[in-house]
This record gives structure tokens, C-alpha cells and sequence, in this order.
């Protein structure tokens, strides 16, 4: 293993990287060139596979398109953009040659990956500003996990994180929430968070609560979290300007904003209309900021979502000048072809455009640096400024807590979701191949809007989306205004009774997905993998994934089918799941199979030797009692667990492991079981299913003290 830096221009104190690494010489630099277009040159060998880049658009490989890291608020996630919300400069390429290459850049960075030439990656930074970073390792595994040492270790967010997140831009009320927590209960689905979007604040006002529409917004947050449910409000980047407004007031006062050329407050304009840019990458700014959401914190608040935090910019004063000045010398002309989509586009164009990210500058470090210059690094420091804060706040809490925009880095203060996809099948299928790249650049804890964003969804596949949801850290169903309400009980009984299944899947799946997610956030392993990172001589497979160390899943994600081809690549066991409660079990031998899915199921398998753990379902995190747990383990000669068990809401992981081990092994032609437990866990009874490979069942219990 090894990580060399090599060094282009001077790259601004971004705290992108955590290790300090001594800079090599730039003739050293292995596997690339340099051309004379100062782009990084390497020669792909026939079946190299690429992985990485986080979050965008197309497969798990992402050979053969290009990319461009330049955070963009694209609502419109289709296979032709190059960017999307967050900038992940991370790839691994794996086969001939297998090794990993970071970018550290605050600006733009262009990936060709064999796009313009087929056989050729291209990587070129515009400013010519960055650290390039090479990760020699032996497997995928070893070097993602190398990178994790150089960029530090994940987030890792509370238990009730875990569970079922029920999200909609257009909550407007305390009304709204109460009929959705009756209707939750009334169908006996298990709920854990309420996400409040912009309408809780006072016109789009950060740090405010709408007085009539969420009055005694205390007592309302408290009684919510006595049933277990959390409210989650929504904070966007921008500040409105308007006099009274003590965060306005404050920010210009003491030149917390972006500035423009002349040294003034930089104007934009996003929800509220016009606003100002907290510059974020100011420590000052951010302590200050980072304060404000004490005022939610002392409301009884848990968790936070940062939003249009790219920033996302509707329309600048220069840009909307510049259109209508274009619209009144065309009055009364004749506009040819050209002209008028000169000025059409000049409207279309008028959102998140370069020249608006030109206009306004930063104070890093006591010097001004022009925003596109470190555009990429903004969402996150938005992001490190709330997280920061939290540690002052409530030092031994953890909090939720996921944003929009991102870069590499952010990932050790909080997680993500994948903005504004659309309710449609190609997103659930984008979902699924985002995942692996998203953990490999660190991102953990991260999840899609669960049954689409835009566009208006269909019973189908939201059950199809949930069924794969269930699965990823962040499990939330959120959608856009104006399409269609897409609450589990908005559909028909079968559809409701669907969901509340895989929900209550969930739940009872959360010892196997918490203990997954604590061992790999605190190894700087992985949550999700493609096949290739365990099953090393296998070819990569775009729609299957690993999820956590015991589980392959094949999602579903096409519309109307009833069933899908898998391969595995080890005998393994499959279970066609409904409930939880029906452990269906079947071994299918390494290879392919085509297997039977109807809507109602979620197909998931065990691996060979390896343990899943369960629990029972209950109406939130905080309920669930797992004190008897089953483990279902797949046999040919030994198994181990270790099921992490702690808190779940303070900061102690940290100094001890809270692990529970189970060795499973064959002693002729019984199984002996040991448990070591290394703290107090709640656990009373484990009830064992081990299921050899020769198809004999074996049931055990073993009580712990
Ligand atoms: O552009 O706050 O991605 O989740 O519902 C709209 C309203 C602004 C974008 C977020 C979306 C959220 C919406 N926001």
C-alpha cells in the first residue's frame, strides 16, 4: 500500500485531506503523462473497469463518458449531464493495472474517461491548482479503504437515523404533520422522522419558524418526539435580504457575505428572492453561522438538511439585466433563427450560470479568491459549519444531518441525498449504481428520494424504490409540489399493505444494517460494494450489490416484471422476501438463475458462511427492543458476526466497541456456537437458523446473561 502526492500550482488550505503527505516529484509521477495541454494522460488496457466519481449519472463503471465536477443544482438527472449536485473526485481503476487517483481541487476538474478516446483517461483542472494523489494497493477494497486514511473516516449519524423518513416539499403546517403521523398510525406503519421543508420558515427566512403555521413549534417538537418521530427542517445556503432580519443584519454588519467585485454584499436571488451567500469558507463565517441553528437545536430539533447549498443561484441582478436588456432591443424585430435563441437561451441560461459564480469572491485565509475558483468546496463548508457547531452545541450528541452539495471531505461531517431525481425507473436503476461509487468516496450514510422527487409516481415503483430504500442508510420518501402525494397511504389497500411490509423489513432488519454501518464507518470499509470488491475474479455486475458484509442484493428495477436474472458467484442462500416473519429459505448454487419476484417481494441472499441478524419491527428506532435476536447463517464450515450494539445517540463509540461476536462453527455433525461480548448488550436470547450446505436445517437458542 501507498499514497503519493504530487503537486501542480498551489492548492488553497481546502481541509479536503486529512493526512499530510510529503509532495514527490512531478517527474515520478506514476501510470500518467502529462500532455501539452497540461491534462493527466494514462492508457487504459482492454477491461479496465473505472469506479468512483460519488455521485452521478450512469452505471457503477464509469468507463466510456465524460464527467465534470463543478457542483450543479441539474434537477434533471438525465445519462447526458456531466455534473450533478456534488463534486467526488475520487476513481479506482481496476485490472491490468489496479490503483487509485484523487483530485484535490476546490474548482473544476474534468474526467475523460475513455469518452474521447476510447482507450484513454484524461483528467484536466482548468486552474491548474491541485494536488494529484495515487493509491497503490492490491485489491479494490485496500485501496478504498487506503483512501478513507488520507480523507478520514465517515459519518456517522444516531440510531433513529436508521429508520423510515417521510419527507414532501409542501408540508405547510402542524395540521399537515399531524394527519401524516395519524394516517402512519393508523396503518400501523413505523416512522421515525418528518422532514419540514422551506414552508416552516417564515417567508424562506433560515432560522425562523412560521408563527401561525407552526406556532408553539417547542411543545409541537417535543410531544412528535414522545411518539418517536422527529422533525427535520430543511436550511438553504442563501440569506434573505431584509431589513430586521437579524441574520441579514448581522451577516453584513460583520462582512459575513460573498462579496462582489466593488466589495459589497453579493446579491442573488433563490427562494426568498433576493439573497446574500454566507461565505462559508470563512472560519468566522462559519462559527457564526453554525450558532444559528441553536435556535432549532433549543426547539427540541435532532437533525438538518442543508439545502441549495452549490449554491444554487435562480438568477443574479447582472443576469437578469442582461436578459431583459436583450428582450427590449428585441421588441418589434424581426428575429431570425439565431437571434431568437440567442435570446430565448439567455432566459434558460439564466439559472446557476458560470458568470454568476465569477461575480463574487471568498476571504480565504485573509485573501479574496473568485468563487468558481473554489466553487466545489461551498456546499461542504456549509455543511462543516452546522456539524462544528453541533460538537459546541451538544458536545456529546450526535445529530442528523445530510446536505445536497458536497465534496470529498464532507463526508467525515455528515451524509447526503441525491437532490431532485424524477419518479422514474431509470432513477430507481441510477440509485442503485450510485451507491457503491458514493461509499468508495466515503459518502455512507446516503440515500435517493425514495419514489421519485419530480414527475408523479406509481404504486409500482414506489414499491419497487422502497423495496431497494430499505436497504441504504438514509431511507426517506420525499417528493416535489405539484406531483403527486406520495405518502405509503395515498394508495390503494394492497399497495399500503406492500409497504408497510418492506418499512417494517426495515425495522426488523436494523441490527444487521446498523451493525454494518457502524463496522464500516469505523474500519473505513464500505456499506455498499459491487460484486468485484469481495468476489475479486468475478466480472463486475452493473445491478446487484453487496450490502454490508453477509447480504447480496438484485433489486428490481424495471417496470412490469415479474422476475430478473441474478448471478452468484458462490453458492449462496436466497430469500424471496414478503415479511420478515416468513424466513422463506432456499439455497441456489453458484451461477445463473432466474428467479420469480413478484411485487410483493424482496429478493435478498446470504452469503456462504456467513450470518444475518434480525430483530422485530416496532413503530420507531427507539422502540425496538431487540431482546431476542435471530440469526439466519448460510454453513459449509464456520461463520462469525459481530453485532455492534451501542447507544445509539452519544459519541462513546469512539472509545470502546460495543461488539457482540458470534462464532458459529461445524464440530461433526453439530454446530457449536460462542459469543463473546466485549460490553453490556440488550440482548437476552439469539435464536439460531443455520442452514448447511447440504440443506440441513439446525435450530438453536442460546440465552445471554
Ligand atoms: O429547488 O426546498 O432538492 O429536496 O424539496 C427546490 C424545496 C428547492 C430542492 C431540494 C428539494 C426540496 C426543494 N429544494
Amino acid at each position: 500500500m501507498s499514497i503519493n502526492r504530487f503537486s501542480f500550482g498551489s492548492v488553497p488550505h481546502t481541509e479536503v485531506v486529512t493526512l499530510n503527505i510529503k509532495k514527490s516529484d512531478n517527474n515520478l509521477i506514476p501510470y500518467f503523462k502529462i500532455n501539452n495541454s497540461n491534462e493527466l494522460i494514462y492508457n487504459l488496457y482492454k477491461d479496465q473497469v473505472i469506479y468512483g466519481l460519488g455521485e452521478n449519472v450512469r452505471g457503477i463503471n464509469k468507463k466510456g463518458w465524460i464527467y465534470e465536477s463543478f457542483c450543479s443544482d441539474e434537477f434533471d438527472h438525465t445519462e447526458d449531464k456531466r455534473s450533478i449536485y456534488s463534486a467526488h473526485n475520487f476513481i479506482i481503476i481496476h485490472g491490468k493495472e489496479t490503483f487509485g487517483v484523487f483530485i484535490d481541487c476546490p474548482g473544476r476538474v474534468i474526467f475523460d474517461l475513455g469518452y474521447t478516446k476510447c482507450d484513454e483517461i484524461s483528467i484536466k483542472v482548468p486552474e491548474n491548482d491541485y494536488d494529484l494523489y495515487i493509491i497503490k494497493g492490491q485489491s479494490l477494497n485496500l485501496i478504498s479503504k487506503e483512501f478513507r486514511k488520507l480523507v478520514g473516516s465517515s459519518y456517522i449519524p444516531p440510531k433513529w437515523a436508521f429508520g423510515y423518513q417521510q419527507s414532501r416539499w409542501g408540508y405547510k403546517s402542524k395540521d399537515d404533520i399531524l394527519d401524516i403521523v395519524k394516517n402512519f398510525k393508523k396503518n400501523n406503519i413505523p416512522l421515525d422522522g418528518i422532514c419540514l421543508d422551506i414552508d416552516y420558515m417564515e417567508s424562506f427566512k433560515d432560522f425562523t419558524i412560521n408563527k401561525d403555521t407552526f406556532g408553539g413549534f417547542k411543545d409541537f417538537v417535543e410531544s412528535l418526539k414522545k411518539e418517536g418521530i422527529r422533525l427535520i427542517p430543511i436550511i438553504d445556503a442563501g440569506v434573505k435580504i431584509e431589513d430586521g432580519y437579524d441574520v441579514y443584519e448581522e451577516g453584513v454588519e460583520k462582512g459575513y457575505f460573498c462579496v462582489d467585485k466593488n466589495n459589497k454584499p453579493f446579491v442573488a436571488a433563490v427562494w426568498p428572492g433576493k439573497v446574500h451567500f454566507p461565505d462559508f469558507l470563512n472560519e468566522e463565517t462559519r462559527k457564526w453561522f453554525g450558532k444559528k441553528y441553536k435556535m432549532l437545536i433549543n426547539n427540541g430539533i435532532e437533525g438538518f438538511w442543508n439545502d441549495m447549498n452549490e449554491p444554487a443561484i435562480f438568477y443574479s441582478e447582472e443576469s437578469l439585466r442582461e436578459a431583459l436588456d436583450k428582450a427590449e432591443k428585441s421588441k418589434g424585430k424581426n428575429l431570425d433563427v439565431y437571434s431568437f435563441f440567442n435570446l430565448k437561451d439567455s432566459f434558460l441560461q439564466i439559472s446557476n450560470n458560470i458568470k454568476d459564480y465569477k461575480r463574487f469572491y471568498h476571504n480565504l485565509d485573509g485573501k479574496l479568491i473568485r468563487h468558481d475558483k473554489v466553487h466545489n468546496i461551498y456546499g461542504y463548508n456549509m455543511t462543516k459549519a452546522a456539524a462544528k457547531a453541533f460538537n459546541v452545541i451538544k458536545p456529546s450528541k450526535r445529530f442528523l444531518l445530510f446536505s445536497r452539495a458536497s465534496c470529498i471531505g464532507m463526508h467525515r461531517y455528515s451524509g447526503i441525498w441525491t437532490g431532485d431525481n424524477k419518479s422514474w425507473w431509470q432513477h430507481l436503476e441510477m440509485n442503485i449504481k450510485m451507491m457503491p461509487n458514493l461509499n468508495i468516496c466515503g459518502f455512507l450514510y446516503s440515500g435517493a428520494d425514495t419514489g421519485g422527487f419530480g414527475s408523479d409516481t406509481t404504486s409500482d415503483l414506489l414499491i419497487r424504490w422502497n423495496q431497494f430504500s430499505m436497504f441504504t442508510p438514509l431511507f426517506r420518501n420525499h417528493s416535489s409540489k405539484g406531483t403527486r402525494q406520495q405518502e405509503p397511504y395515498k394508495f390503494d389497500e394492497d399497495t399500503i399493505d406492500t409497504l408497510k411490509n418492506v418499512i417494517e423489513n426495515r425495522y426488523a432488519f436494523i441490527p444487521y444494517i446498523y451493525s454494518e454501518y457502524m463496522k464500516a464507518a469505523k474500519n473505513d470499509d464500505c456499506y455498499f460494494k459491487a460484486i468485484t470488491f469481495e468476489y475479486e475474479n468475478e466480472d463486475l455486475i452493473e445491478d446487484q450489490l453487496l450490502v454490508g458484509d453477509s447480504l447480496m442484493i438484485a433489486p428490481i428495477y424495471k417496470q412490469n416484471v415479474k422476475g430478473r436474472y441474478v448471478y452468484l458467484p458462490e453458492d449462496m442462500l436466497f430469500w424471496n422476501m414478503e415479511s420478515y416473519k416468513n424466513k422463506k429459505l432456499q439455497i441456489l448454487n453458484k451461477g445463473h438463475h432466474y428467479i420469480n419476484v413478484p411485487l410483493k417481494s424482496t429478493p435478498i441472499f446470504i452469503r456462504k458462511n456467513k450470518a444475518l441478524i434480525l430483530g422485530e419491527h416496532n413503530s420507531c428506532v427507539d422502540k425496538l427492543k431487540n431482546q431476542s435476536l435471530d440469526v439466519i447463517a448460510f454453513m459449509d464450515k464456520e461463520a462469525s458476526y459481530i453485532y455492534y450494539d451501542d447507544d445509539g445517540i452519544t459519541k462513546e463509540y469512539k472509545h470502546k466497541d460495543y461488539e457482540l461476536k458470534i462464532y458459529i462453527k461445524k464440530v461433526e455433525d453439530d454446530y457449536k456456537i460462542d459469543i463473546l461480548q466485549t460490553s453490556d448488550s440488550s440482548i437476552k436470547k439469539i435464536n439460531f437458523n443455520i442452514i448447511d450446505i447440504n440443506s440441513n436445517k439446525i435450530t438453536k437458542q442460546v440465552f445471554l446473561k
